[in-house]
């Protein structure tokens, strides 16, 4: 399966991926995920919100055991970040059939659509759409950089976007989710834990800031007589640094767009994205408050794209999978996944595969070969206990809180 992978959306000058959602990329990785479902005679399907499904047994059954991620990427992503948790998922699905572990609950691999929000801004969009939590006129309406809407995306990638949107019959037969992910930092490092379960994703959310300024000669207009907003964004990066870092939060802007961008044209508009992260709702409120004052006292327009709160993963099932595992360690995150989005619906848990480096959203992502079969191998003994629940009796476990904005 990574073989296949390898060289799918793969820039050769970075050796990142670009695997944005609904480009000729992702429709390989779209394709490829079909071929492995059909090639194991599972039954496929992408549903409404261009999601994509693998199922062992009948959904009609309903109180399936589903697990999976992502396959699209940040711009020059690493390998691991998604793919991990749908191959993963696949060769458990491999490694309980060889043990004839495959019970009464149906069972699903999933790969949910958009989850890095690369393309259309919005993280989790497939899973934002599927639960309710995006509304789905505002999706079809979102526009990437080259100004493409999301339903002409879709359109062109041959996915009918008109019937986007919650998806309650769909969210009725999962009775558990669980997603496989490489960790995106070091907590795993040095200990003799190859795997840990997800604990807690921290608030976050992303925000435009417009600072508008007047086109002019860079070589004739005075200093004092420029309306220059590349300082107004300036001091907003600065100010962010400095709150993040006093508050115990994580601010970062890593994406800049500015017009016309000319070496010797002041600029007439610089549009930033903010993604700010905090341990708290209350602590990411007030870096994110302070941070706007400084923007808005330079002229900048702020406008929140897309946010989701804390997220405490079921307790019962974070319980059962330590205990599974032998004493894996819980692992709070600042990362958003697609599971956060579903713990506001179904019982969900996460496994973090260790990465030695902590390094994500990279092309220096790494995991062991060691601790990515130790992932598997975590997944299926995971897969088989919840599998071998009686199928009438809905899973034992608690929804989280609602899972987004
Ligand atoms: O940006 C994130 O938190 C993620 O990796 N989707
Ligand atoms: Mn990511
Ligand atoms: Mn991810």
């Amino acid at each position: 399966m990574w073989r296949d992978l390898l060289p799918v959306g793969r820039n050769a000058a970075t050796g990142g991926y670009r695997r944005h959602a609904w480009t000729p990329a992702d429709a390989d990785c779209r394709a490829w995920f079909e071929r492995e479902a059909r090639d194991r005679g599972l039954w496929y399907e992408a549903d409404r919100n261009g999601n994509q499904w693998a199922w062992l047994g009948d959904p009609a059954d309903g109180n399936a055991v589903v697990t999976g991620s992502h396959l699209d990427s940040v711009p020059d992503g690493g390998a691991y970040d998604g793919p991990l948790g749908v191959v993963s998922a696949f060769a458990a699905v491999d490694a309980l059939r060889r043990r004839g572990a495959v019970a009464g609950r149906p069972l699903a691999v999933v790969n949910f659509t958009e989850e890095e929000g690369a393309r259309f801004g919005v993280a989790c969009l497939g899973s934002r759409l599927m639960t309710g939590v995006a509304d789905p006129a505002a999706a079809r309406a979102l526009t990437d950089s080259g100004g493409v809407t999301l339903a002409e995306a879709m359109e062109r990638a041959g996915h009918d976007p008109s019937a986007l949107g919650r998806d309650d019959e769909r969210l009725a037969r999962v009775g558990v989710f669980v997603e496989l992910h490489v960790e995106q930092g070091r907590r795993l490092a040095g200990t003799p834990h190859p795997v840990g379960v997800g604990s807690a994703i921290w608030p976050h959310g992303r925000w435009r800031l417009d600072f508008p300024g007047v086109a002019d000669h860079a070589g004739t207009t005075l200093m004092e007589d420029r309306r220059d907003p590349m300082p107004g964004y300036a001091a907003t990066v600065l100010a962010a640094r400095e709150s993040a870092t006093r508050m115990g939060g994580l601010a970062t802007f890593g994406r800049l767009r500015v017009a016309p961008n000319g070496t010797n044209a002041i600029a007439s508009l610089v549009t930033a994205w903010l993604d700010c992260r905090a341990p708290d709702a209350d602590t990411l409120e007030d870096l994110v408050a302070g941070i706007a004052a400084v923007a808005e006292a330079a002229g900048a327009e702020i406008t929140a794209e897309s946010g989701t709160p804390l997220v405490t993963f079921d307790r019962p099932l974070r319980v059962r999978l330590a205990r599974i595992l032998g004493g894996a360690p819980p692992l709070p995150t600042g990362a958003g996944h697609d599971a956060g989005v579903l713990a506001s619906a179904v019982p969900t848990a996460m496994l973090f595969v260790r990465n030695p480096t902590g390094v994500s959203h990279s092309p220096h992502e790494h995991a062991e070969e060691a601790d990515c079969l130790a992932g598997v191998s975590a997944l299926t003994r995971v897969l088989t206990d919840l599998l071998a629940d009686d199928p009438s009796e809905p899973a034992q476990c608690e929804p989280g809180p609602p899972g987004g904005s």
